[in-house]
């Protein structure tokens, strides 16, 4: 084993790892080109992104309406995005330069601020082979998307069987199941489930084997709910009841984990649709009840708030059954993402995943990994700085090892458990 004998070597070698491993991005809203639609790419996509959409909006002039905006054609809402937020205010927001990173990734001219060239070049693309190239500059192996059994635009294209990358996982999102029963109990009927919206045994079994036969059709790595901030558990509400009776008796019959993002405050600003939504300080304690009511469930979670991040990786500690991933999507910023992996290296040494894209278009997964490879790295030579200094001497593998822990391998080896 090759030994790393001086500090600015094992400095390097962090980085190098970090640059190099292959990352496994394990929360996007990726779809996979034979769901048409589905998959968003290109310029307008990225201009149009939700979080830049609430920028728009800080920096718009009054006359201009999130209803009348959303009335436009897209390109013609890019050209506002790119008007107001790039060229009159800077493009100095994460969501901004990602933009400005993805678009040199890929070559383009982004400095000459030409927008209909840019247009042009994605005009030309194709999409098999373009998500390819993508997938290759952000160094992934494989994203893992999020589907939605209860949405019937989504649930028609698993029905025909399209082809699906190999670069293209799935999770089974289930959030109207734990928060809207009678929603969920509706789209269950429509699918020939024998469900009312009265929550009672009965739909409780067909919604069970409803989350088997989908399990069964698409093989989920594990189910997913994004939940508010006022989640609670265990609790009156019936989400209690559908986690308990319904979602992890499915979860654990498929040893699959269930993966919990908690701390969302929906809809503050109801005008500005997918980018209306705000952060909440939620209740910790709600996963420590699961993880040990549930010993023998799996938990992937994740929190939004930056003040419950600390009492979550200590929770992380105690639980074998827990595993923390990501700076998920308000905490996707450089200076959380650099605070949150060194607590969580500290405190969890390499056994959690440090990042998920959350990418919903394609073309951000070159931004949003270039962008937190570059902070974990920075992190990681810290910390392996630290430990040579204390006497410790890692070899080159072990370096590599811990960088891939963090960025997939400490996830895969939580869902083989
Ligand atoms: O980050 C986002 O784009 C959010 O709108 C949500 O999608 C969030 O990540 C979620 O999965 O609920
Ligand atoms: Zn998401």
């Amino acid at each position: 084993m090759a030994q790393l004998n001086d500090l600015p070597a094992v400095e390097a070698a962090a980085r190098k790892a970090v640059a190099e491993t292959t990352v496994t991005d394990i929360h996007t809203h990726l779809f996979p080109p034979s769901h048409g639609e589905l998959l968003l790419w290109g310029v307008d996509e990225l201009l149009t992104y939700h979080y830049l959409v609430a920028e728009l909006f800080t920096v718009a002039p009054r006359t201009l309406s999130p209803d009348d905006f959303r009335k436009l054609p897209k390109p013609r809402q890019a050209d506002l995005v790119w008007e107001h937020v790039f060229l009159r205010h800077g493009a100095l927001s994460e969501a901004a330069r990602g933009v400005v990173t993805t678009l040199s990734s890929l070559g383009l001219d982004v400095g000459g601020r030409n927008l209909r060239s840019i247009r042009e070049w994605f005009a030309s693309q194709n999409v098999d082979e373009y998500l390819a190239k993508v997938f290759h500059l952000a160094g992934l192996d494989y994203a893992v998307m999020t589907n939605n059994p209860f949405l019937p635009a989504e649930t028609a294209c698993w029905k025909l069987n399209l082809p699906v990358p190999p670069c293209l996982r799935t999770a089974l999102r289930i959030d109207s199941l734990i928060l809207n029963w009678p929603a969920a109990a509706k789209a269950m009927k429509a699918q020939g489930y024998k469900t009312s919206a009265r929550p009672d045994a009965a739909g409780f079994k067909a919604a069970r084997k409803f989350l088997a036969d989908w399990a069964a059709r698409i093989k989920p790595l594990y189910f997913a709910a994004s939940l508010p901030c006022e989640f609670r558990y265990p609790s009156r509400d019936l989400s209690t009841r559908l986690l308990d009776e319904v979602v992890l008796p499915a979860a654990k019959e498929l040893n699959l984990p269930v993966a919990l993002m908690i701390g969302v405050r929906r809809q503050v600003n109801p005008a500005l649709g997918d980018g209306g939504d705000t952060v909440g300080i939620a209740d910790v304690s709600a996963v420590q009840a699961l993880c040990r009511a549930h010993g023998d469930a799996k938990f992937l979670v994740t929190m939004l708030s930056r003040v419950n991040q600390h009492e979550l990786c200590v929770l992380g500690r105690k639980f074998g059954n827990l595993h923390l991933f990501g700076c998920w999507w308000f905490c996707n910023n450089p200076s959380i993402i650099e605070e949150m992996t060194r607590q969580r290296l500290e405190l969890l040494g390499t056994a959690f995943t440090c990042q998920h894209s959350d990418a919903r278009v394609l073309d951000q997964l070159i931004y949003k990994w270039s962008h937190s490879r570059k902070i974990v790295a920075d992190v990681l030579a810290e910390k392996y700085r630290d430990l040579f200094a204390a006497g410790w001497r890692p070899g080159e593998a072990e370096v590599r090892r811990s960088a891939r822990s963090i960025l997939g391998g400490a996830f895969e080896e939580f869902c083989a458990k």
